[in-house]
């Protein structure tokens, strides 16, 4: 009895320690260095913007800042091209807008877009922006899950200020990854 009880343990810690490891090798993130965390003044892998963009520091991390310089437009860009068996992802990241002020237009606000286009440039049904007029508050985590349309090759992912007047726009932990396209009503 006492040894079955040890092995079942063994199992037990075995199953603790393994699960994460595995999920999160399940769940590769299409947006590589997506944590910002490679680099020194600026992340690997992303373009930086002309003005307004900087590489923080915070709680042992980094993450992206973008402030307003008032009519332009400060942009962190990625693009993914899309196999042909991603037939749904999921996106995640997490902002914390600051004394935004936005501009003229309705869109000249702090936002996150996923463009999904196909070989031709044009762009398909994709999810809709997720947008700040106002202060977030603090950090907040948001996630959007959506299909692939039909014929679409490349998933454009854009973040960032859009002319606003005023404001701080953080970002952190962007992750991509493609899922099951029947758990996306
Ligand atoms: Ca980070």
């Amino acid at each position: 009895v006492k040894r079955s009880k040890r092995q079942l343990l063994a199992a037990a810690v075995f199953a603790s320690l393994s699960l994460p490891a595995l999920s999160r090798a399940g769940q590769e993130n299409l947006v590589g260095n997506g944590d910002f965390e490679k680099g020194n003044d600026w992340p690997e892998g992303w373009g930086r913007p002309q003005t307004g963009a900087s590489l923080e520091k915070e709680g042992g991390g980094h993450f992206v800042r973008l402030a307003a310089d008032p009519g332009q437009e400060i942009l962190l860009y990625r693009e993914v091209k899309i196999q042909e068996r991603q037939k749904a992802f999921e996106l995640t990241y997490r902002v914390r807008a600051a004394g935004i002020k936005p501009g003229k237009e309705l869109w000249f606000d702090a936002r996150v877009i996923a463009n999904l286009k196909d070989d031709s440039g044009e762009s398909l049904d994709g999810p809709p922006p997720v947008f700040f007029r106002k202060d977030s508050k603090d950090w907040v985590e948001k996630t959007v899950r959506f299909k692939v349309p039909e014929g679409a090759t490349k998933l454009e992912l854009i973040a960032g200020l859009f002319r606003v007047e005023k404001g701080t726009f953080d970002i952190d932990d962007i992750v991509l990854k493609p899922i099951d396209p029947d758990s996306v009503k």
